[in-house]
């Protein structure tokens, strides 16, 4: 069937016999390519029926199917047009994984960062109803991502605005891990009041088959003061934020969907369908375990030792012994490698749910109490917590650790995900330690420096495999700023020559000054090891060279190099990393070849400098 469905009329054209068949279909499909690809599969399976059903009733691209994070778009992607391509999902040059406005019409608005959609929803509504439009928008949000504060803000001026807006609540009862937090407690005890749902479902039913177009819109909106005050105070947590609440339904039952969505469709104001679905539906792995399969490695990914459990691990052998580090995480507990610490050390460790801002100024909290958190957060959603950093932790100074895992490009997840921007944002705070370790060792001295420190400290690294090293040194405050000059073969150091390959980007200078020395170029190779602040005594030695050249797995502009530049007097600074670009998806060693961020390109073009 799907190859005869190329937009969501075709969909409409399908038999309700046959829709189950279509479902299944289009779940084998997901699972083929995910398998193949690496993507959202639990999430993605859940949404199935969901999408379909949504695609049958509404018109879009008229209508406005917004998806929050976006990770579960498949099933949309495939019914809109899709369907030839969705094998290149997440590869170069390929489909994204998240909506793209770019890729179709159907894709209302970019997502990939959590709980922007009632906002952008709400933003579209105001400028419909300035136009005098008349076209439903829906904004998709999962249970996890209503937590984060952005949904909550969109809420709270939705419901004065009473703005026509369609909420569907896709409640799995999962974020990524198990959700956390009082939303997520109203939310069971919302789903599992029956009774509410039963007469409520039945009286708006009624209303709607009895009576059309605009007249029942209006009764219905007058009506749903009666309904809010008529049953139990389930529905009330919503219906407080100024929403008409319906279901909840089954997520996996079309036809119910269909009804829940047309009713939805003729009521004037906000309102939010509810819907509870199974994440990982129809397969069994990811059912039973939709935290694993949540988002899966392509087959045959083998599993090297990475930075982020190198911090796991370090992390609760630190805390064993030192009782006043605690561990924060926001929605990320596995990715963040905080696992471990949550099995073993649960009374001090926080899952704060989808909540960046939130995350740090909790950490500020108890640090000022005494404490040191540690707190670890991917680099690309650490955006949202800038003003959280320099108001809250490093104005006042407060030992607070923040982890930026998979800091640089990311690959398949894309330019909503690339955590190429942190050393701009972060890199000039005042108070602030921020450093990138070259390796696994480096990670945990780093990270026992950090602890130790009375103020503010950051580490980026990347999502690179590392090693570890027998060689370690001290790391304590004496050292705070200084570069590493590398003295690879006993040989003189101080040339006229250097170059600085920053954390996860030192083994390729390493191996770029191996390969230009085989060329007759002598070039000093450094491990900076401090993003910032810099030394005075590595700037003094610093002004000694003729050229410098920086390596970074960050945008050029505003990162490490940069900084580094505005700092140096007379050296001719060089700077090698990312352009300023929003860098799209797929392997990060394609990605590497598309900026030209190359061992050879970098050779070459170092030679042609030295050269002139
Ligand atoms: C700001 C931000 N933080 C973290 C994430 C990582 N993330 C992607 S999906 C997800 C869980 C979303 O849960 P939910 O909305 O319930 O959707 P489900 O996958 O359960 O369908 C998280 C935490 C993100 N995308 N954006």
């Amino acid at each position: 069937m799907l190859e005869k469905i190329n937009s969501p009329e075709d969909l409409k054209k399908i038999e309700e016999k046959d829709l189950w068949l279509l479902c299944q279909e289009i779940r084998d499909h997901i699972e083929k390519v995910v398998k193949q690809n690496g993507g959202h599969l639990a999430s993605n399976l859940g949404a199935v029926e969901l999408t379909v059903a949504q695609h049958r009733i509404f018109e879009s691209p008229t209508d406005r199917i917004i998806f929050d994070v976006g990770h579960q778009s498949y099933t949309h992607k495939i019914l809109t047009g899709r369907y030839d391509s969705f094998s290149t999902i997440r590869q170069f040059k390929g489909l994204s994984g998240f909506p793209k406005t770019s890729e179709s019409p159907h894709d209302a608005f970019n997502t990939g960062h959590s709980s922007t959609s009632i906002s952008a929803a709400l933003g579209m509504a105001t400028v419909r109803d300035l136009n005098n439009d008349n076209y439903h928008i829906i904004a998709n949000i999962g249970d996890g991502a209503l937590s984060g504060g952005m949904a909550l803000e969109a809420l709270n001026q939705l419901g004065v605005t009473e703005k026509g807006i369609i909420i569907v609540l896709n409640d799995n009862e999962m974020s990524i891990s198990e959700p956390v937090g009082a939303i997520a407690k109203q939310l069971t005890k919302i789903s599992s009041g029956s009774l509410y749902r039963n007469l409520k479902y039945k009286l708006t039913q009624k209303l709607i088959v009895t009576a059309f177009g605009r007249f029942t819109r209006r009764v219905l909106s007058r009506l749903k003061g009666i309904v809010k005050y008529m049953f139990s105070s389930k529905g009330l947590f919503f219906e407080h934020f100024g929403l008409t609440y319906l279901g909840p339904y089954d997520g996996h039952d079309i036809i119910g969907l269909e009804e829940g969505f047309k009713i939805a469709k003729n009521i004037e104001g906000p309102t939010l369908v509810h819907v509870i679905t199974k994440k990982g539906k129809g397969n069994y792995f990811a059912e039973d375990d939709p935290e694993k399969y949540h988002g899966v490695s392509p087959i045959g990914n083998s599993k090297k030792k990475s930075f982020t459990s190198i911090f796991g691990e370090y992390l609760v052998e630190l805390a064993k012994t030192n009782k006043k580090i605690t561990a924060i995480t926001a929605a990320m507990c596995t990715g963040t490698g905080l696992e471990l610490f949550r099995k073993q050390i649960n009374e001090r460790f926080y899952d704060v749910s989808i909540a960046e801002q939130h995350g740090l100024t909790f950490a500020a909290g108890q640090a000022i109490s005494g404490y040191h958190p540690v707190i670890s957060i991917y680099s690309t959603f650490m955006q949202r917590g800038v003003d959280q950093v320099i108001h809250d932790i490093c104005m006042q100074n407060l030992p607070v650790t923040m982890i930026l895992d998979r800091a640089g490009l990311v690959g398949e997840d894309g330019e909503t995900h690339h955590g190429v921007f942190d050393i701009s944002l972060f890199g000039v705070i005042p108070n602030l330690i921020f450093m990138e370790p070259k390796n696994g060792t480096e990670l945990k001295q780093m990270m026992k420096f950090a602890i130790n420190h009375n103020g503010p400290t950051m580490i980026r690294f990347s999502k690179a495999a590392t090693l570890e090293e027998a060689v370690t040194y001290d790391f304590d405050e004496e050292i705070i700023g200084d570069f590493q000059i590398q003295d690879l073969n006993n040989e003189n150091i101080d040339k006229k020559y250097a170059l600085i390959g920053l954390g996860s980007e030192f083994n390729m200078a390493k191996d770029i000054i191996i390969d230009l020395k085989n060329k007759g170029y002598d070039i000093d190779l450094f491990n900076p090891r401090f993003i910032s602040p810099i030394s005075s005594i590595t700037l003094i030695r610093l002004e000694k060279y003729e050229k410098i050249f920086t390596l970074e797995n960050h945008v050029v502009v505003g990162g490490f190099g940069s900084l580094l530049k505005a700092r140096l007097l007379k050296p001719e600074v060089h700077i090698f990393g990312l352009p300023n670009l929003f860098i799209e998806h797929g392997s990060i060693s394609q990605l590497r070849e598309e900026v030209g961020f190359t061992k050879e390109n970098i050779c070459n073009q170092i030679e042609r400098i030295l050269s002139e």
